[in-house]
């Protein structure tokens, strides 16, 4: 049975969702398709969202008309509470270690990289030569070990700030790992001092025959942020601009390349001079740079941004595509998305409120045996306090089902 409604704003999404279709329909058709006020909602699909009356779609039941039929819920997840770790990762005062990479196995051993730095932080009030700023400011990047993903040995520093006058001099953090023909490559966020709230932040590279190193830095930062904002006044205030500029006008962060179709997606976080507050919090978007070669160079690709939300990047590959779990900021944080070509991100599922921040993925699992098998476990970070973060881990499990205590849980 087929069931009529008069409604052209309906039209217009059955027309999106058979785009394919129409794209090659003559112009004349589409104009009456268009203008064709009688439409018709399969009686399964009124049936599956329980309209109640198919000429009343009121505007929440026009967007879950738009939502694809297919989907399951097999996008769907919960995060358990994190965990702490145990050995030299376990939280200790006056010690900042924060912002994981991924976890890669390699002799027999899981590997992470972190930003580590000591001491309390004064913020932006004082002398911001001598001060420093963030628990993420005056940091290096330190590796450690493990056999299960719990007790970790801390090896020592694998990538150092720069020599004074350089980029990378006051700060190099929040770092991201890529294995990639047996060589190994660290993106991670760079700060040349003084560390003010209007300081550009950059990425860099840095490589190594092997996951112990020794690394060889890139002279030059391999990503900037866009240089088409332009600040007020002098003073030391983020939030004043003559003009804002792109998303990423003000600092690139969280980057993490990724091996796809046969070239490198630097995939990173975006913040922009003159950052608003919006209905989703904190304007934080993403954005992708693509390179042919795992040293560049990144060109930012022309679709920037590529997200309207998040936070810290958190992608992997999956079915052809790239999937991001978007977190944090932007009216569509906690939710999984998914996108065919790297660029197009559509939401998945919508998850409940998500603790785990600044995921460090676990790149040995079998990303492909579900959508978010690669979320089952992984490392995140917890704020112990404002001065002091500490590497925790998390898991996720699949929500299949929603049962009573004693009632039978599926159909028969
Ligand atoms: C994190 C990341 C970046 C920021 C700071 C340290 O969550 O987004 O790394 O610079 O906070």
């Amino acid at each position: 049975m087929i069931l009529k409604t008069k409604n052209v704003l309906y039209l217009a999404l059955a027309l999106a969702v058979s785009s394919c279709n129409m794209q090659n329909a003559p112009k004349e058709e589409v104009a009456k398709e268009e203008s064709n006020v009688e439409t018709e909602i399969p009686a399964d699909v009124v049936d599956h969202l329980g309209i109640t009356n198919v000429d009343s779609l009121s505007a929440a039941t026009k967007r879950a008309l738009k939502w694809p039929r297919d989907l399951g819920n097999e996008w769907f997840i919960q995060f358990g509470p994190l965990q702490p770790l145990k050995g030299d990762l376990a939280y200790e005062e006056g010690v900042v270690r924060r912002d994981p990479s991924a976890m890669i196995k390699e002799n027999g051993k899981y590997y992470v990289w972190y930003s580590r730095s000591t001491g309390p932080s004064q913020g932006f009030g004082g002398d911001v030569e001598k001060d420093k700023v963030f628990p993420w400011d005056r940091c290096d990047i330190w590796y450690a070990t493990s056999e299960d993903g719990i007790t970790w040995k801390e090896e020592g520093m694998a990538v150092g700030r720069g020599e004074k006058g350089s980029y990378d001099d006051r700060s190099v953090f929040t770092v991201e790992i890529m294995k990639h023909e047996d060589k190994y490559y660290l993106c991670y966020q760079t700060v040349k001092s003084p560390y003010s709230v209007r300081v550009k932040n950059q990425v860099g590279l840095a490589w190594a025959n092997s996951p112990d190193g020794p690394w060889t830095k890139s002279e030059e930062p391999i990503l900037s942020p866009a240089d088409n904002g332009i600040w007020e006044g002098e003073e030391q205030n983020r939030f004043m601009v003559k003009k804002k500029g792109d998303f990423d006008s003000h600092k690139v962060h969280d980057p993490c390349i990724i091996p796809y179709k046969g070239k490198f997606y630097l995939y990173y976080k975006g913040e922009q001079m003159g950052e608003a507050i919006t209905f989703g919090g904190r304007q934080i978007r993403h954005g992708v740079a693509i390179a042919d070669n795992p040293l560049g160079p990144y060109i930012k690709s022309p679709y920037n941004p590529i997200s309207n939300s998040g936070h810290e990047i958190c992608v992997w590959p999956y079915n052809g595509g790239i999937a991001a779990l978007i977190t944090t900021d932007g009216p569509e944080k906690n939710t999984i998305q998914w996108s065919p070509d790297g660029i197009n991100f559509e939401i998945m599922s919508v998850i409940p409120g998500v603790d785990a921040h600044a995921i460090g993925l676990n790149r040995t699992s079998d990303n492909e045996k579900e959508p978010t098998e690669i979320l089952r476990w992984g490392l995140s970070h917890v704020y112990n306090s404002w001065n002091y973060q500490s590497i925790m881990s998390f898991t996720s499990q699949r929500k299949k089902q929603h049962v009573a205590k004693g009632a039978k849980g599926t159909k028969k």
